[in-house]
């Protein structure tokens, strides 16, 4: 047989690839991972779709709608025990992927909940800490927040001016958190603090448990934001606020205790942002499809599908680095620099998508009539948190040279 016939009896056996999965990638998923997506991805469509450009005009997260997220089981779906539905960490970053399709804001509430409140519980509290804290958590009947940035310490956390000054049986928490995700519809807040020096622990980094209604703790929300509008940002104020010693998270000190979180967060954004770079381009290639300028449909032009080709490559290329990343993790073998790598590729190129695509749109591009530019904007807050793109090269610049260029 010649070659020509073999590649064209080929060619007639395999169906043409989808615009929309292109590499097939649903087949490398099993059975429980394509249920999970899929009711994710009906959740976000019933329930988040129809109303984000409201909450996202509005400035508001709908904080009713915690319970549902509960019920489903996506608040710390991969941790095991105490109410969590202990998935894998593929199904979790596929649970983060259809819920930032619907809204970053989502996805964001998810990650904060899960992998940094409660993952910082789990992984670090103390069995009171638990039982107390993480069935309600799971169920959504309390919200978390996660404080560890501060105004003038947002890349380099390790400089930190909040306090825990030891007083008795107490410790009493003075300064303040900037930018705190949930921070104003907390019931509880992991805060991150530098304990005194006098009690013999000098100036290390601890966390510590706060519930909402704590005297001298209170929070204001940052307004008047132009990115993750259907997500609550607040300020966390610590003036003289007196916790007991057990409100300390007592297994894990220093730096490496709230970037452990961090691990468990951006590990959901890698598969995150994806979702609304999806989002993006499917919009575009609708519109591309239907618009009819110089009397045929913009999809026509070479220039029109060079640009929804790149946005097609890198989505499924990206899917493939997060498929594998989470694989590595479920198998214990992801390092926290190969979560950089997902995270600085994965939200630098969703980005540059959703901005290709907002190009497509035209001025229909510029409105809340669409999801393009709502998942630009919110993307500029990814790029930032968790982790900005400068410090995750700045990771991997280390991993692959060994010299640090932080400071
Ligand atoms: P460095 O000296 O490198 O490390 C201090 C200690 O921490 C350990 N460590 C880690 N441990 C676990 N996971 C990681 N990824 C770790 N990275 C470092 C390290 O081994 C060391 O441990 P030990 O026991 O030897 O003391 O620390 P550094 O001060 O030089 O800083 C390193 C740097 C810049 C990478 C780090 O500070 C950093 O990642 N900065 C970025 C800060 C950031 O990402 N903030 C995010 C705040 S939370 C947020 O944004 C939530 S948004 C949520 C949403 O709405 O979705
Ligand atoms: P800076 O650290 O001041 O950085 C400014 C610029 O300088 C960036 O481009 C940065 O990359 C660059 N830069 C800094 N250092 C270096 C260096 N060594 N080399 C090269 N360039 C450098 N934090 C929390 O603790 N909890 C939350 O829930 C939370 N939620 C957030 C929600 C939103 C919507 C936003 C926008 C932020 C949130 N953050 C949260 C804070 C977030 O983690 C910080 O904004 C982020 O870590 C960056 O800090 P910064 O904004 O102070 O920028």
């Amino acid at each position: 047989m010649s070659t020509t016939a073999s590649s064209d009896s080929h060619r007639a056996s395999v169906p043409a690839p989808s615009a929309h999965d292109f590499l097939g990638i649903d087949a490398l998923l099993n059975d429980d991972e394509r249920l999970i997506r899929d009711t994710v991805r009906k959740f976000v469509r019933d329930r988040v779709l129809p109303n984000i450009a409201q909450w996202f005009e509005d400035h508001t997260f709908p904080q009713a709608m915690a319970k549902e997220l509960g019920d489903l089981g996506l608040l710390g779906m991969h941790l095991q025990g105490y109410g969590c539905a202990g998935t894998s960490a593929v199904a979790y970053g596929l649970a983060c992927l259809e819920l930032e399709a619907g809204d970053s804001g989502f996805r964001s509430f998810v990650s904060v909940q899960g992998s940094l409140a409660m993952y910082a519980i789990w992984a670090h509290g103390s069995e009171e800490h638990k039982q107390t804290w993480l069935p309600r958590m799971a169920a959504g009947d309390a919200i978390g927040c996660f404080g560890l940035t501060e105004w003038d310490f947002g890349s380099d956390p390790g400089g930190m001016r909040t306090t825990a000054r030891r007083d008795g049986s107490d410790y009493v928490l003075n300064g303040s958190k900037a930018w705190i995700t949930n921070g104003g519809i907390a019931d509880v807040a992991i805060v991150w603090a530098r304990v005194d020096a006098d009690n013999g622990a000098s100036g290390t980094i601890r966390g510590f448990v706060v519930p909402k209604g704590t005297k001298g703790f209170s929070t204001r929300n940052i307004e008047k934001k132009l990115s993750l509008r259907a997500s609550i940002t607040s300020e966390l104020i610590l003036e003289d606020c007196r916790l007991p010693a057990e409100a300390m998270l007592p297994n894990v000190s220093g730096l490496r205790g709230p970037l452990s979180c961090l691990n468990e967060a951006r590990y959901g954004i890698v598969w995150g942002a994806l979702g609304a770079a999806r989002a993006c381009y499917e919009s575009a290639l609708q519109y591309a499809q239907t618009r009819v300028q110089f009397g045929k449909p913009i999809a026509g032009f070479q220039l029109t599908q060079e640009k929804l080709v790149n946005m097609m490559l890198e989505i499924n290329k990206g899917l493939l680095t997060a498929l594998h990343i989470g694989r590595l993790k479920d198998q214990g073998r992801a390092h926290t620099a190969h979560v950089s790598f997902g995270k600085l590729n994965n939200v630098r190129e969703s980005l540059a998508i959703c901005r290709e695509a907002r190009t497509i749109l035209g001025a229909s591009g510029i409105t809340l009539e669409y999801p393009v530019i709502r998942h630009m904007n919110n993307l500029e807050s990814v790029l930032t948190y968790e982790g900005t793109s400068e410090v995750h090269t700045l990771i991997l610049g280390q991993a692959i040279t060994g010299e640090n260029a932080f400071s």
